[in-house]
């Protein structure tokens, strides 16, 4: 009876390490269209290898810009914010392109945003977050 109430217990502990990982996953799937990113927040595991599947439906160009930890552009992507670029890709209009990206070390939410002028303003943004890996 004992041993029973343990092992329930290591079991609860066990999904709740589970849950607090939040659904980090080394795959991102994301759509573009104008202008939006859906879905417009993803969870990845600090310091890992991440790949970008990114499926372009809008008509114009867009980029998939991760800024650098704590960094909000504001109302505008411009020159000043080039430097606090994390990474970088840019999606010619209809295309699908994958790319991967080692994941910032630092946990913590980073700014995505589409770094083309006046696209930003119109709310092409997202948001990742990066959580350390329970092993
Ligand atoms: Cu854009």
């Amino acid at each position: 009876m004992k041993k029973n109430a343990v092992f329930l217990l290591t079991l609860c502990a066990l999904a709740l390490a589970a849950c607090q990982s939040g659904g980090a996953s080394n795959k991102i799937n994301v759509e573009m269209t104008d202008f939006a990113f859906t879905p417009n927040h993803f969870t990845v595991p600090a310091g890992e290898e991440i790949t970008v599947n990114i499926a372009h439906h809008g008509t114009v160009v867009h980029e998939f810009i991760i800024m650098k930890a704590g960094i909000d552009v504001g109302q505008t992507f411009d020159e000043e914010d080039k430097p606090n670029v994390y990474s970088f890709i840019e999606v010619p209009p209809g295309h699908s392109q994958s790319f991967t990206f080692t994941a910032p070390t630092q946990p913590g939410n980073y700014q995505i945003v589409c770094g083309i002028a006046g696209h930003v303003e119109s709310g092409m943004t997202a948001n990742l977050t990066v959580v350390q890996q329970v092993s």
